[in-house]
């Protein structure tokens, strides 16, 4: 069994990490989920978490809201408006009518950590690092009782573009966006010793979310008060790597759930990953000889059969959801 925090600047691609864990009960339990600034504000991606949560039928999970900026920002890093100004493309979810949270992320982090038997709990990262890095900077051994780590972002390889020959960021051609919103926070956290499985979106860009996945999934939500809404939160993004990548958009976070359910599904090796923190390349991804080494998740085995699974569980979780209501 996993015990799970979700972490991340929740949208529709968090929506679809969370719903591969939901349907999978017997395999994973979420503890409670963090939000952090990223797609949109902290407050909207909190909101979108809370809203998502209660959506997939679970609004008993709480979620804890995190920073709002990166740990040493000098300025607001640029964003590319994928997903609008509320995270959600414009969706509109109903409001999750769960109690609100005082407790920050970083203490929710920290003190289930402490409760929960060492090893026990894994985290998933599928925004920027900033939580985790502070958490970390706060109690290092207390984070050092994680079992692991799972984050969705950066990139390691150099990919086929559209715009330019090759790519190794979708946000500037170095920078992958959730280490580019905050490259030191980033660095921090791979450059830990904590144990980390990094899926980099040369990897995640093997599950695209295209035309025969958002068919399916649309059917099967054919009924559903919220189909349009859901579609439009999942599709928000196509515009921006259909430019670049020529591709509909990818279901970048799914991965880190997808990871820690099936982590045979996945090939990786060990490697020092350093994150460049100024000029020109901040954000992007440099191989080191020396440091830190983590697990880099670098290829899918399957991946028709994983995109299969995510939007399977998607609908099902939502249609489930719905009738318990
Ligand atoms: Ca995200």
């Amino acid at each position: 069994m996993e015990h799970v925090i979700i972490d991340g600047d929740w949208g529709g691609d968090e929506m679809q990490l969370a719903a591969v864990l939901l349907t999978q009960p017997r395999r994973a339990n979420i503890l409670g989920a963090t939000s952090v600034f990223g797609n949109a504000s902290v407050e909207h991606c909190h909101r979108n978490a809370r809203n998502v949560l209660a959506l997939l039928g679970r609004p008993d999970i709480a979620v804890y809201q995190g920073a709002s900026a990166a740990t040493s920002a000098v300025k607001e890093a640029e964003k590319d408006g994928a997903y609008g100004d509320d995270g959600a493309g414009g969706a509109k979810l109903p409001e999750s009518t769960a109690p609100a949270t005082k407790k920050s992320a970083v203490d929710f982090i920290l003190e289930t950590l402490k409760n929960q038997p060492e090893k026990s709990v894994t985290i998933t990262v599928s925004g920027p690092l900033t939580n985790i890095a502070q958490a970390f900077a706060s109690e290092p051994d207390t984070m050092r009782r994680v079992k692991k780590i799972i984050i969705m972002g950066g990139c390691t390889e150099d990919i086929p573009a559209c715009d330019k020959a090759t790519r190794k960021g979708n946000i500037t051609p170095y920078a992958e966006f959730n280490f580019y919103q905050a490259p030191a926070d980033a660095n921090t956290v791979l450059q830990s010793g904590l144990p980390i499985t990094l899926i980099p979106m040369n990897c995640s860009q093997q599950l695209a979310w295209d035309d025969g996945l958002r068919e399916r999934v649309k059917d099967k939500l054919s009924g559903h008060p919220q189909q349009d809404a859901v579609m439009q939160m999942l599709s928000c993004a196509d515009f921006l790597d259909e430019l670049k990548f020529g591709s509909k958009q990818f279901m970048h976070d799914a991965n880190c759930a997808l990871y820690a359910m099936h982590p045979d599904a996945y090939r990786s090796s060990q490697r020092a990953i350093r994150v460049v923190t100024e000029g020109e390349k901040i954000g992007m991804c440099e191989v080191a000889e020396e440091g830190k080494r983590i697990q880099v998740a670098e290829r899918i085995t399957h991946p028709t059969a994983l995109k299969l699974l995510v939007s399977e569980s998607l609908s099902r979780q939502l249609n489930a959801a719905l009738k318990t209501r």
